[in-house]
């Protein structure tokens, strides 16, 4: 707004010094400390307008006339406004049409430089409203005395009935300002129920669940919050697409019979909310018809949901949809049972039995039905309970995983309905012991030689420089835990529970120079591993590293030409991914790009003096090598081994009668501990 300079506006004021004011300001009695500035012209009057939210007998009357666009009229009042707590400003206004801009404005009566000012739009033509201007930002260490009050800012007057303005109930409160769109009633009280039969997720009518989370990001376009207009809390849904709702944990649900819900909105055309169950995923209900400007109470029957393939026993999560862009107010979330029969009947036929047990995992069968629909089992092992609801005669298994190996644990198990009936037979005690944990690896793997910086690549080792931000456990929905340890003084990579997992190389990796990956592989269990190099433009390539040796490390060197042929590119590599056969244990090492002919200047001589003769071959494959070979491998293209020759002389002759046409690897490993492949044809 233009700055009004006091200076200038004494010029044009006129006074009526009178009785001073403090707020609120109803202009009942009294004067009024008034000063009018450039057309603005504010006076006490009987109340013309005696109707809806205004039937006082005073009100003030700005008319404004023809002179500057920003002709108004301020108050003085007596001391300085106290804005500590109260920040909203109310005012009451009658305006002769709708989108009337309404400038309400504080100014230090010694500084004009110092005000603070909002702005509101009428919403209502010639009917009382009241407006609400939001000093939340407002600097309080400010002093500000005058109440500079401006209609159509920007806009000249003419003195006529459309300038003409009326004002009342000048006010300050505390709270936050409730939006045009937000519901002017409360929503219908829910009805009471039995403790057990509803379960509240948003109303102030119940004991609402702990720890939901009303507005989880979603990527949604929705501004979700909880709003207290007036004492009253709404879930207010700004701009909605979608939103969610996320429970602490999964809620047993199924002995409710409703889903309940309150809706208030001016503007949306379509909204559908779906529960959403940890075992059978979201369904939906849609909410119509939508009455706008009214309060929408919907009961949804669940039944309808559950004939979908809705498990209820595990709800843990609600989804909002709307048709994107509008505002929603909801109200007095619940599921509940119109069933007023308090329940007296316990749950029958209980059972609880061991299921599996591993190194480190225990897994129990829980079962009871009951008459409600729902059972909650308790399970206590030491100090600690845990609680899982199951449907009434739906068997629930429930495992407790990362446990010691070889401890004993004894659980007892209760199980109860909805309203704390006990089962005749609680509780039911079972004792187990995990089982002794696997072999793990106590030396640490093969130090790789040294190699020039332009010759590899590396993942993960202690030798090399390895490339920088790499993630080795991003979630991929796997089952594997990831740790890192130490084993021999040597960092390397664990994965537990192993069925696959991807690591994410922190910047693409061009391999195109290079000839081989690099890995050393430790485990106890896991007989069939696959790894996959996986290109941004090419995608992944598998190769299966198999024979895999347990209790010692394996290291592979496997061509990467065994990738490319399958069609990978090695230039843009950005992920690995390894593949397993479920809930083993692998250590992982030495994860790297190299080039195997140079590993350093010194070695150049050594291994360029490996030959392989004739190739393609018939029967008998000659290799000679200037130091003592150590054994010689075949392997199928795909990095299947099929030939291992231990052998301790400089030269070797290898029989590859046996093997069919085809294409082959042969690695030799080098007493030295060097190894060279070469690709071979078999005629
Ligand atoms: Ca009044
Ligand atoms: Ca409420
Ligand atoms: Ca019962
Ligand atoms: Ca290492």
């Amino acid at each position: 707004m233009k700055k009004i300079k006091l200076v200038v506006l004494m010029l044009f004021a006129s006074f009526s010094f009178a009785q001073a004011q403090t707020l609120p300001i109803d202009f009942e009695t009294g004067t009024f400390n008034i000063t009018n500035f450039d057309g603005g012209s504010l006076t006490v009057i009987d109340n013309p307008q005696s109707s809806g939210i205004n039937t006082s007998k005073k009100v003030a009357r700005m008319i404004k006339n023809a002179g500057e666009q920003w002709a108004g009229s301020y108050i003085t009042l007596d001391n300085s406004i106290d804005f500590t707590t109260k920040k909203i400003f109310k005012m009451k206004v009658f305006s002769p049409k709708v989108g009337t801009k309404v400038l309400l404005k504080v100014e230090n009566p010694s500084d004009d430089k110092i005000f603070y000012e909002k702005e509101m739009i009428t919403t209502l033509a010639n009917k009382w409203e009241e407006l609400q201007f939001d000093y939340s930002k407002i600097d309080i260490t400010n002093a500000y005395r005058n109440l500079v009050i401006i209609f159509d800012l920007g806009t000249k007057g003419d003195g006529s009935a459309n300038f003409t303005y009326l004002l009342d109930d000048i006010l300050l409160e505390e709270g936050t300002v409730i939006p045009a769109d937000a519901p002017t009633t409360a929503a219908p009280a829910p009805p009471a129920y039995n403790a057990s039969k509803v379960i509240s997720i948003f109303s102030e009518s119940f004991t609402d669940l702990d720890g939901t989370n009303f507005n989880p990001y979603w990527q949604q376009t929705t501004v979700g919050s909880i709003e207290n207009y007036g004492g009253n809390k709404l879930f207010k849904l700004l701009n909605l697409n979608y939103q969610g709702i996320e429970l602490a944990g999964e809620v047993n649900a199924a002995s409710m019979k409703y889903l309940h819900l309150d809706v208030w909105t001016t503007n949306e055309t379509k909204l559908d909310i779906y529960p959403i169950s940890r075992t059978t995923g979201e369904k939906k209900a849609s909410l119509t018809p939508l009455k706008l400007n009214q309060w929408n109470s919907f009961n949804i029957k669940l039944s309808d949901i559950t004939t979908q393939g809705f498990n209820l026993a595990d709800l843990f999560q609600f989804k909002i949809v709307g048709a994107g862009g509008h505002s929603v107010y909801i109200d007095n979330l619940y599921l509940y049972d119109d069933n007023a029969a308090p329940d007296t009947e316990a749950p029958a036929n209980f059972t609880a039995t061991l299921s599996t047990v591993t190194y480190n995992s225990i897994k129990l069968l829980l079962k009871a039905s009951d008459n409600s629909g729902a059972v909650n089992f308790y399970i206590t092992v030491g100090a600690t309970t845990t609680k899982i609801g199951a449907a009434s005669g739906v068997q629930k298994s429930y495992e407790f995983t990362r446990l010691p190996s070889s401890t004993e644990f004894t659980f007892s198990i209760t199980a109860k309905d909805p309203a704390e009936n006990s089962a005749s037979n609680n509780p039911i005690q079972i004792v187990t012991t995990t089982h002794p944990a696997p072999p793990a690896p106590v030396v640490s793997s093969p130090t790789p030689p040294s190699r020039l910086a332009e010759n590899v690549i590396s993942i993960f080792s202690d030798a090399y420089t390895n490339v920088a931000n790499t993630n080795f456990n991003p979630w991929w929905q796997q089952s594997s835990w990831f740790s890192s340890e130490q084993v021999g003084g040597n960092e390397v990579v664990k994965y537990e529970n192993f069925n696959y997992q991807g690591i994410e190389i922190g910047s693409p990796v061009n391999a195109s120079t290079l000839q081989f990956l690099h890995i050393d592989v430790w485990t106890p269990n896991e007989t069939s591993l696959s790894i996959s190099p996986i290109s941004k433009t090419t995608g992944e390539k598998a190769f299966k590293i198999t024979p895999v040796k347990l209790n010692e490390w394996n290291s592979y060197n496997i061509p990467l030409s065994s990738f490319t042929i399958q069609g990978l590119s090695v230039a843009d590599i950005i992920h690995l991914k390894f593949v397993g056969s479920g809930k083993s244990i692998i250590y992982l090492d030495n994860i790297y790009f190299y080039k195997g002919s140079i590993t350093a200047i010194s070695d150049l001589k050594s291994e360029t003096t490996i030959s392989y003769y004739p190739n393609p071959v018939m029967n008998d494959l000659n290799i000679q090598s200037v130091t003592e070979i150590e054994s010689v491998d075949v392997y199928t293209i795909t990095g299947q081994k099929i030939k291992s020759v231990a052998l301790e002389t400089s030269t070797a002759v290898i029989d590859l009668n046996d093997i069919t046409k085809g294409t082959y690897f042969v690695a030799v490993t080098l007493k030295n501990g060097t190894r060279s492949i070469q690709k071979i044809v078999k005629k």
